[in-house]
């Protein structure tokens, strides 16, 4: 915590600030993002804000009605308060233009979530011909109503105090705002106390701020940002780099964005990344203690949140995608190292990661449901299991086989109620090759074909199917345009260095030696429909 000197566990590394170099990299690189189209309009801006005045009207006439409802004498009906606090990319002020706002109502001890929160609101939000897209999610982990307001897309989260009234100048970042919270109360006030303390952390927040927006950028642009693939999402790179912050506490954007590579690339996972102490607090929640708890022992890439209970905010990690990231780390400190040799400029660092042309081989998971709104429920459920896909496929090969899973989801727009995910496979490098080793992953696929098909909510046309193909057989729609990008032999990074594209030379998994010969994709074997990798080496 702060001892009036440093913010952070540690002291500094270094209290240099800018050269002149800095400051003219840092000019470069905001304009940088100006140009990748980070920053919203004016317009934009003001809509966001009319909005966020509009919820916090709604949700102050919504408590005095359901206060009558219940009964309440006029005067508490009169005094009866809620109040929309904001969390995620706005809060921070990293959003890009359509970006959701994250908000959190936060009501009296009487406003109940099951049904003044999930039934009145949400009826009273339907009547609004300004709220489009409502969608009431009350049984997530942290439950959310969704919702367009004006165009503007919402998560709502709630939030119910011990308190008979909520005053309008309440402090949520007080501990004691949590005692006798519910669970979902604790975890929905968790996402604004810790954006609270994340800017309370950093000694210079309009240089945190440009730096997350580069982070992010890179990592969308490197197929590294994404909670529920087992990557990093918003808050994760926020904290990653409010630490580098405290680091170097003098430091512009440009030296920021560096040392973050320079940091990470030397970090000894699993050591937690943290802000501020992990302090137990008087309220007996649990945090994060791998020393107590087993289960926090297995976290691969601990980034702890800075306030209380902390927990550890990227348990998604794991080996693959940590490796993955990893290697994203080292690449981009190498260039960071030639940039402050001048040699070469920001784009660089910024070059989309060639996902499908850097494996030889992939699986494609196709999902498709009935109508649109079961696909959008089975879709989610699918994301979430991925993971397991990725840890079983490398858990059954003894880690032989690396997967290497794509953070988005595809669309083909000739078939409605459809879309698919990629993993690119591969062999792990450096490895001495075993006479006939063969990877036969068909049993896991099937196990993991039938755990996600034990969907609580599994409806009839809510298909998974899972296939081994190759790069050259990667369906068009994936790209850009709907056209394959022209082969490069070579995948070149930058300044003549070759790029870290992980597969390199070695036929990873491959039916016949044919596979690299360039022969036409349909002499290559007979893998097609639902036989996965049964692949065997020559
Ligand atoms: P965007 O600018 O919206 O892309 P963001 O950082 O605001 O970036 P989100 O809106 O996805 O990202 O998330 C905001 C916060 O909401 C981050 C986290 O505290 C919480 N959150 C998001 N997704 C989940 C989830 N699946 N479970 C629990 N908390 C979540
Ligand atoms: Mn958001
Ligand atoms: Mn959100």
């Amino acid at each position: 915590q702060s001892n009036g000197q440093y913010l952070g566990v540690t002291e500094p590394i270094s209290l240099g600030g800018p050269s002149e170099f800095d400051y003219i990299k840092t000019a470069e690189l905001e304009k940088f993002l100006v140009s990748a189209g980070l920053y919203e309009s004016q317009e934009e801006a003001v809509r966001r804000e009319e909005v966020l005045g509009r919820l916090d009207q709604i949700v102050k006439v919504w408590v005095r009605k359901i206060s009558r409802n219940k009964g309440f004498g006029e005067q508490v009906v009169q005094e009866a308060n809620a109040k929309i606090f904001t969390f995620g990319s706005y809060r921070l002020g990293v959003h890009g233009p359509g970006a959701d706002i994250d908000t959190l109502c936060v009501g009296p001890r009487h406003a109940t979530r099951e049904e003044d929160f999930f039934i009145e609101l949400y009826e009273m939000l339907a009547d609004m011909p300004e709220v489009t897209e409502l969608h009431p999610v009350p049984d997530a982990h942290v439950p959310v109503m969704k919702f367009k307001f004006n165009g503007i897309s919402i998560d709502l989260l709630y939030a119910k105090l011990s308190l008979w009234v909520i005053p309008e100048d309440l402090d949520i970042s007080q501990d004691s705002i949590l005692r006798n919270a519910d669970e979902q109360t604790v975890r929905s006030l968790n996402g604004c106390r810790v954006t609270d303390q994340i800017l309370r952390l950093v000694p210079n927040i309009q240089n945190f701020r440009t730096t997350l927006r580069c982070m992010k950028l890179w990592a969308k642009r490197r197929g590294v940002y994404s909670n529920v693939a087992g990557f990093l999402g918003g808050v994760n790179w926020a904290l990653l780099v409010a630490r580098i912050c405290q680091l170097y506490p003098n430091a512009l954007p440009s030296m920021l964005v560096c040392r973050f590579f320079r940091v990470y690339t030397q970090w000894r996972w699993p050591n937690p990344v943290m802000l501020c102490a992990i302090e137990e607090g008087p309220l007996g929640l649990p945090v994060w203690d791998p020393r107590k708890n087993p289960r926090d022992r297995l976290h691969q890439m601990p980034i702890i949140t800075p306030a209380y209970p902390c927990m550890n905010s990227s348990y998604n990690v794991s080996s693959s995608t940590l490796r993955v990231m990893t290697e994203e780390f080292q690449r981009s400190n190498q260039i960071c190292e030639e940039l402050e040799l001048n040699k070469v400029c920001w784009n660089i660092l910024f070059e989309t990661y060639p996902f499908f042309e850097a494996y030889k081989n992939y699986l494609e998971i196709d999902i498709s449901a009935e109508g649109a709104d079961d696909l959008r429920k089975w879709k989610g459920w699918t994301e979430s299991r991925l993971r397991l896909l990725t840890l079983k496929i490398e858990r059954q090969t003894f880690g032989m086989l690396q997967c290497h899973p794509h953070p988005d989801d595809f669309s083909d727009p000739q078939r409605p109620y459809h879309c698919c995910f990629f993993m690119g496979l591969q062999r792990k490098q450096g490895m001495p090759i075993q006479e006939g080793e063969q990877f036969d992953i068909r049993v896991t696929v099937d196990e993991f074909r039938h755990s996600v098909k034990m969907y609580t909510l599994w409806k009839q046309g809510m298909e998974i199917n899972v296939s081994h193909i190759r790069r050259r057989n990667i369906p068009l729609f994936v790209f850009p345009g709907g056209v394959r990008p022209p082969r490069t032999t070579k995948m070149l990074g930058t300044a003549g260095r070759p790029n870290a594209v992980p597969s390199t030379g070695v036929p990873v998994l491959s039916h016949t030696a044919k596979s690299d010969t360039g022969l036409p994709d349909d002499e290559l074997d007979g893998v097609s429909g639902e036989v996965t990798s049964m692949v065997k080496r020559k």
